[in-house]
């Protein structure tokens, strides 16, 4: 039996010398030491040895188990070490090898003519402000002079949220909230989006966005309001632009006007982009009401102030040449891409 113990181990040392993978590896394991392995059978058949020689044979069979064990979690960790190595070796990084390319975006003409209008604006001194695009009625309406039951207020051109809520229709609610809060001097422009019930056409959206402008100080009066406009009508639309400005109503401002630039194609004689008129209107402009001042608690008697407003998808059709606004919504980048 010792011959047959020294055997069994010479055996299985040897294999695990060689061992070269997992499976092996507990192949091995099961052969030798396993339930119906060679060692368990040795150590089964002891009963047949005298009472003298199973202490011995007992002691040396616990002997090859244990350097047995030893050896397969020697071989175990070796193999795992060389698994990693391999794993290792197998995933170097070419480091020559070309990028994924990701072609560079570019701002949506909205947002160039934004930039545009911001920062002639800005050179001027204004500062932006900002506000709710869910608004109350008395913000939207009824500060700009706009009582219930005025036509503009129409259920078909406002979303109403309830009775005291709506999207607002106009960035004019938050040059309100900007006058309650400060007073004069005050000069901002309100860029942002608005709402109206309408149904889309080439155009028209129920969803745009508006520049507005406020100036409110002592001594304003319709020649800044005119200089002002020149200036941004210049900048836009090149040097040569003039504008013209052609009696209107706004319930906000008196006196009120709609605001014409030069047509920058034919530069007022007449072609395709004007329609033959030699103008293109661009704002709606006037004199602040005297009760818009008075409900921000700023007097009328003693300020003045201008104000303007403009679309800014319309302003981009103008300047882009752009025949329909829904082109504008699309996010086509075959048509992104030209600007
Ligand atoms: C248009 C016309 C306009 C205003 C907006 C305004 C704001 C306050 C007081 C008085 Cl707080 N007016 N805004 C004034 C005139 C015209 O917009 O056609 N917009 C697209």
């Amino acid at each position: 039996m010792k011959e047959q113990l020294q055997s069994i181990a010479d055996e299985a040392l040897s294999m695990l010398e060689k061992v070269q993978d997992m499976k092996s590896l507990e192949e091995i394991r099961v052969t030798f030491l396993g339930k119906k392995g060679k060692l368990t059978a040795i150590l089964k058949g002891m009963g047949a040895l005298s009472k003298e020689e199973r202490p011995i044979v007992g002691q040396m069979a616990n002997d090859v188990r244990k350097r047995l064990e030893e050896a397969i979690q020697n071989a175990k960790t070796k193999l795992i070490k060389k698994e990693r190595a391999e794993k290792i070796s197998r995933e170097v990084i070419d480091v020559t090898m070309p990028g994924t390319f990701i072609p560079r975006g570019k701002k949506h003409p909205l947002t160039l003519v934004l930039d545009e209008i911001k920062e002639v604006f800005l050179g001027m001194g204004y500062e932006i402000a900002e506000g709710p695009e869910v608004e109350l009625d008395y913000y939207n309406f009824e500060a700009l002079n706009t009582p219930k039951n005025h036509p503009a207020r129409d259920a078909q051109d406002t979303f109403y949220i309830n009775e005291n809520v709506v999207l607002r229709t106009q960035t004019s609610p938050v040059q309100v909230r900007v006058m309650e809060k400060k007073k004069p001097p005050i000069k901002i422009i309100c860029p942002g989006r608005v709402y109206r019930s309408d149904q889309v056409d080439a155009t028209h959206s129920p969803i745009f966005h508006q520049v507005e402008g406020l100036v409110v100080d002592k001594g304003i009066t319709m020649g800044d309001l005119i200089g002002t406009l020149q200036v941004f009508a210049r900048s836009l639309f090149g040097e040569d632009t003039k504008i013209r400005l052609r009696p209107h109503h706004f319930p906000f401002t008196e006196p009120s006007a709609e605001v014409d630039v030069s047509c920058w194609e034919c530069g007022g004689k007449g072609c395709r982009i004007c329609k033959n008129e030699g103008w293109i209107e661009i704002l709606g402009a006037g004199m602040v009401h005297p009760y818009v001042l008075e409900v921000c608690d700023i007097d009328p008697a003693v300020y003045s102030g201008f104000a303007f407003g403009l679309g800014v998808e319309r302003t981009a059709m103008a300047r882009f040449n752009i025949n329909d606004l829904r082109l504008l919504f699309e996010n086509d980048i075959r048509f992104l891409k030209q600007f």
